[in-house]
């Protein structure tokens, strides 16, 4: 499963978990609360796994594509990882299933600080549309990732500050737990 936790603050090199000292873990039911959804599957049966498929229908997943994020496989790599690690949101949900490998995604809670959680093999995650939130690379430097999307794909990201999309205000309203 996820372990999510607050970061700390440090310029350090963005793919080291950047804990605070000491851990202050951050629940499923935390982040529920800021809308991110969570499932566990078995990425071993991805290609015809009745678990994935079920999801895809109930929740409208009727796009899918395979990322592999690897210096050498990922054309132009080290601008991508920049661009995914640019605090930003989209007009739509962000959906991605770990296939292999590992990853964080980084997401804003609702005191503006950041939550990182730690997704591997098996994970399947969606961030809610106006959410601010960027992804990165663990030290591992590798992970394999499927990207869901509600009919046809946007990838548009808009960096912050992007506060007058009408996204954004409808997601800073839609939760009960401002402090
Ligand atoms: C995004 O928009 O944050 C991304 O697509 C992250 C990389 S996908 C594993
Ligand atoms: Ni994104």
């Amino acid at each position: 499963g996820i372990e999510a936790w607050y970061m700390d603050s440090s310029d350090e090199d963005q793919r080291k978990p950047h804990r605070l000292q000491p851990n202050q873990a951050v629940s499923l039911e935390e982040l529920k609360q800021l809308g991110v959804c969570y499932w566990k599957l078995n990425a071993d049966i991805y290609e015809n796994d009745p678990a994935l498929k079920q999801i895809r229908e109930d929740q409208g997943y009727s796009y899918m594509d395979i990322i592999t994020i690897k210096k050498d496989t990922l054309p132009n790599y080290e601008e991508k990882l920049k661009m995914f690690f640019e605090e930003h949101l989209h007009l739509d949900d962000e959906i991605r299933y770990i296939l292999d490998g590992q990853a964080y995604f980084d997401v804003r809670d609702k005191k503006d600080q950041w939550i990182r959680i730690a997704m591997s093999k098996g994970d399947l995650i969606t961030l809610p549309a106006g959410i601010y939130h960027r992804f990165t690379l663990d030290e591992t430097n590798y992970t394999k990732a499927m990207r869901l999307f509600v009919g046809e794909p946007v990838w548009k990201a808009y960096n912050r500050p992007a506060d007058e999309y009408e996204i954004r205000q409808k997601y800073v309203a839609s939760s009960a737990c401002f402090f």
